[in-house]
């Protein structure tokens, strides 16, 4: 595995690439052109102009997060077809500039939600975390807003103001497409970009659904094994993968984490690795990595991983907001590099350990 962390560019990013460059044992970052639009093509300019920078500061750019998908292709409506053409080039391109793995999501409206962005911890630091009973009080068009007021200033990917204009409209797009039908729609979009991906060996790797369920009515797929498994098979190229991400699949307590990883062996090309804890089944909040201070056996995640043999890019995922930083919910650099530096930990001893028996 080789360890990364997400950087959003120097134009949104509060956490410098230099910083990045200091804790010990990450190589890489996972990135993205922020200011891009869904179903936009991306310039080659630009992906090489990133690609530079990061290397210019000693590290690698190991994958993308996320080239988004417009809602048409997810709809199917009549112009998905030009959307997906758009796509095809922007991964072209990517490919050419001698990037590999590339993040995705398929979750109409919205991309992740919380109900809250700062909550607080017993040790005074805050956290993301989710309420069902109050994401079930609130309506979708004020779910930006309450998003909003607490993102330190910043734009939190998945949460565009140009994307939340469009909430209205766009549920009322989305209001024939059923479970089956973003399967179709999904399926559809992967054998168009397959011969691509096929091309440059672009590893696609879908993000779960997060909260793993379906939230405000929205049809929801990328949920659990059963989901999972069904999708590398509808289209069954290497290419067609997956970001495992525990924290999203840990949503649902009934997901199996290292059972997932286990029976999706050749398939994770990404991994995001993160701990919740569990009040209720109904409310959790992201805890620190270390497995005492949430609900999952963070030992246990990282070694399926290693059993499988995983080779792909490795990040800590949202990070609590300690030692009074300011930064994008999650995405600070104290906590993530604590994360970081964890997961290295975990993974010598597990690799030790085999090599000693
Ligand atoms: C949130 C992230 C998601 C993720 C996308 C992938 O912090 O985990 O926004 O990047 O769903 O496309």
């Amino acid at each position: 595995m080789q360890m990364t962390l997400r950087w959003y560019g120097s134009k949104y990013d509060t956490v410098t690439l230099k910083q990045i460059r200091q804790i010990p044992g990450v190589t890489g970052v996972i990135s993205t052109l922020y200011g891009t639009a869904p179903g936009e093509v991306w310039e080659m300019d630009d992906i090489l102009a990133l690609k530079k920078e990061i290397e210019d500061a000693g590290l690698e750019l190991a994958g993308i997060e996320s080239v988004n998908i417009h809602d048409a292709i997810k709809i199917g409506s009549p112009d998905r077809d030009m959307y997906i053409e758009n796509y095809i080039t922007t991964l072209e391109r990517l490919g050419r500039a001698g990037i590999h793995m590339v993040c995705y999501n398929f979750m109409p409206v919205f991309d992740w939600t919380r109900s809250e962005l700062a909550r607080m911890r017993p040790d005074g630091s805050t956290v993301l975390a989710y309420n069902q009973e109050a994401i079930d009080a609130i309506v979708p068009e004020q779910m930006f807003e309450s998003i909003a007021g607490d993102m330190n200033g910043t734009v939190m990917p998945g949460w565009e103001p140009e994307r939340m204009a469009r909430v209205k409209e766009l549920f009322e797009l989305y209001k024939d497409v059923d479970d089956e039908k973003l399967f179709e729609n999904l399926k559809y979009f992967l054998e168009k970009i397959m011969p691509v991906c096929d091309k440059y060996d672009i590893n696609m790797a879908i993000h779960p659904d997060d909260p793993a369920w379906s939230v405000f009515g929205l049809p929801r797929i990328i949920i659990n094994k059963e989901n999972i498994l069904r999708m590398m098979k509808m289209v069954d190229n290497k290419h067609n993968g997956v970001t495992f991400c525990s924290g999203s699949y840990g949503t649902n307590l009934e997901n199996d984490l290292p059972d997932m990883i286990r029976s999706l062996k050749g398939r994770i090309h990404f991994a995001h690795v993160r701990n919740l804890k569990f009040n209720s089944p109904t409310d959790f909040e992201e805890a620190a990595h270390l497995s005492s201070d949430g609900t999952f056996d963070m030992y246990e995640i990282m070694r399926a991983l290693y059993d499988i043999g995983f080779e792909g890019p490795i990040r800590p995922d949202h990070g609590r907001m300690i030692w009074d930083e300011v930064a994008m919910p999650g995405y600070g650099l104290y906590d993530r590099a604590l994360g970081a530096t964890y997961l290295n930990g975990l993974w010598e001893a597990i690799e030790k350990s085999h090599k000693n028996n």
